[in-house]
């Protein structure tokens, strides 16, 4: 086979995967070799596909490095959770595998799910046993194939989150990768000798790049349906779900100086009925398998695919590998992002608890233990959590009785539900500095500061109630979702951030660029007087995204393309 294939026109992970025997590669090796923290630099590349990434604490590098010692080297791992839902006992696992393997916090991501961060290689392995034992995996985490697929999240706001847990679930198990390598790896299942595993879907050199699919069920737009590969919108007619719009193409990943990348917004291409969405979604990712750009990787998710040959050609595309047309987007109607907090009952007669985690991160600090009150609400919680793609955790499925006894557990560590500012409420950061290799600056360890200053000038204006998107990444990756924003900030170089507005509070609109490469200092200068106009001039319940594109602060952006950082 290999011989028909002219390497020279692909990029070099092409090779890798398809050199990898279904994504063994050299890993037995690599944990094995005793000589390093770190795995062999193509095992870097197979590993994310088995949900682990090599990483260094960046904050000790340069010191390491000046004492000629190698990079503390120790791995993320993200399990895989479609929909978030986790019972009280793994969620009791991952704190105390948190405890004894990774860096004593869990990160809850913009996905639903958790990461482990810091895990020595050392500790690789009992760690994806222990996740694996409570039931959970870390396969197809990461990697070029379908992610952790994502669903709306709170059962309070809708009595069909049942249905779309499903079928997230259902998504997610259908384009599993087939091969048996992390089995082999990480839970020891005999090696088959000699019988190379077959990828019926995603052949021995899976997706060009990595796919994300996620559910939303109007108003709430709780996971960015427009920052999908595929989204789906859930269509409710006579009470029940009728079936659900097809967005494609959305995805925000871009890099600095390279304007042929850029984020762009989803759009809507049709309807499917709900027996059909596994089909649709089967049809959207092979023309994207087949047609996607395979050569260069900074430009081959399905957005620039679609933005190359045309919406039109992939929906003609598409109506051909499917043997059918979707039919007519229906109407829908969206009224916000993020998430609502507090306790709410569902129509299932059970208490539900939004509780906000800032930056996502599960740990115990300056007073407020959210690590010990999460844990021993596990402890007694008659219902699950759900984790939500805001970073946050809901308490659900609670009990009439069980309710004061985790409002108890909550006030005993000081984290009770306080009176959250509208900013902080709708804020996001991405992990960033120490562990991301890919951060220019600090993200979820500085917006609490910064969010802190951005409200002072907020309760001066009687504004600190307004709901208002803020969103910090990093880099320009997008992580974070900062493009969907009403304030974006996108970390530039050591405390510098370029800082854009105009994301519309539904999430369906991108921001624009407004300063570029600016201080803390510049920051709160350049929000100063746009927050005064703002409580001055808004137009009675204008959102500020659109109100800084009405008072002609930044243009519009319509499509991905106009995009400029
Ligand atoms: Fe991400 C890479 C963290 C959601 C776009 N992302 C990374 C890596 C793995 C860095 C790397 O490649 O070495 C980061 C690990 C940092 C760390 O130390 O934990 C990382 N991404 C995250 C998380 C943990 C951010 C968070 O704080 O929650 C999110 C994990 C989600 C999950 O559970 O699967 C996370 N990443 C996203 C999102 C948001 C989303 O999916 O809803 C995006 C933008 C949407 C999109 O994909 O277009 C996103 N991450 C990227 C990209 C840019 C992809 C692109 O198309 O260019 C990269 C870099 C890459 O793939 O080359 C990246
Ligand atoms: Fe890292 Fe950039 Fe993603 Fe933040 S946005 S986690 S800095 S890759």
């Amino acid at each position: 086979m290999s011989e028909t294939i002219d390497w020279q026109t692909l990029s070099e992970v092409e090779k890798i995967k398809h050199d990898s025997n279904f994504l063994r590669g050299t890993l037995t090796e690599s944990l094995a070799d005793p000589v390093t923290g770190a795995i062999a630099s193509n095992d870097t590349q197979i590993s994310k596909f088995h949900g682990i990434y090599q990483q260094s604490n960046r904050d000790l590098d340069k010191e390491r490095k000046l004492q000629k010692l190698e990079p503390e080297y120790s791995f993320l791992i993200r399990v895989r959770m479609p929909g978030g839902m986790v019972t009280p006992e793994q969620w009791l696992n991952m704190d105390s595998l948190a405890d004894k393997y990774a860096n004593v916090s869990l990160k809850l991501t913009t996905r639903q799910t958790f990461q482990l961060h810091g895990v020595l290689k050392k500790n690789l392995k009992s760690t994806i046993h222990k996740i694996n034992e409570s039931l959970l995996d870390t396969i197809s985490a990461c990697g070029d194939v379908n992610r952790n697929v994502m669903c709306h999240a709170n059962p309070a706001e809708s009595p069909f989150h049942p249905e779309v847990i499903d079928l997230a679930k259902k998504i997610g198990s259908h384009f599993l990768p087939e091969t048996k390598a992390y089995h082999e790896i990480w839970l020891d299942k005999k090696l088959v000798a000699g019988s190379k595993t077959v990828e019926p879907f995603y052949g021995d050199r899976y997706l060009p790049r990595k796919f994300k699919i996620g559910i939303i069920i109007p108003p709430s737009n709780d996971c960015d349906v427009f920052s999908q590969d595929l989204g789906f919108i859930a269509i409710i007619e006579k009470g029940k779900i009728a079936g659900y719009n097809v967005v494609v193409g959305g995805g925000l990943g871009s890099t600095f100086g390279i304007p042929e990348t850029y984020p762009r917004a989803g759009d809507v291409i049709g309807f499917c009925k709900p027996e059909q969405v596994v089909d649709v979604a089967e049809k959207v990712v092979a023309v994207q398998r087949d047609k996607g750009n395979r050569k260069d990787r900074k430009v081959a998710r399905l957005k620039y695919t679609i933005d190359r040959l045309g919406l039109d050609w992939f929906q003609t595309e598409l109506e051909k590998y499917l043997g059918y047309s979707p039919g007519k987007a229906r109407p829908f109607k969206i009224t916000h992002t993020g998430d609502s907090y507090g306790w709410k009952k569902g129509t299932d007669n059970k208490w539900h608890l939004t509780c906000f985690v800032e930056g996502g991160r599960v740990k115990n600090s300056n007073g407020k233990k959210m690590k010990d009150a999460l844990r021993d609400v596990a402890q007694i919680t008659d219902g699950h959590f759900i984790l939500t793609g805001n970073q946050n955790v809901i308490f659900a499925g609670v009990s009439e009785i069980i309710k004061p006894k985790i409002n108890a557990v909550l006030k005993k560590h000081n984290v009770s539900p306080e009176s959250l500012s509208g900013l902080r409420k709708n804020s996001i950061a991405c992990v960033a500095l120490p562990t991301c290799p890919l951060a220019f600056a600090e993200a979820e360890r500085y917006l609490p500061t910064l969010v802190s200053k951005i409200e002072n000038m907020l309760e001066k204006h009687n504004l600190l109630k307004e709901d208002i998107v803020i969103r910090m990444t990093g880099c320009p990756n997008g992580c974070g979702r900062p493009y969907l924003a009403e304030i974006g900030l996108i970390g530039k170089s050591t405390g510098h951030y370029n800082l854009y507005l105009g994301g519309s509070f539904e999430g369906d609109r991108l921001n624009n660029l407004y300063r570029e490469n600016i201080s803390e200092e510049k920051i709160l200068k350049e929000l100063q007087p746009l927050i005064e106009d703002f409580a001055t001039t808004r137009k009675n319940g204008e959102r500020f995204g659109d109100f800084v594109i009405r008072k002609k602060y930044v243009k519009e952006i319509k499509e991905g393309k106009e995009f400029r950082h």
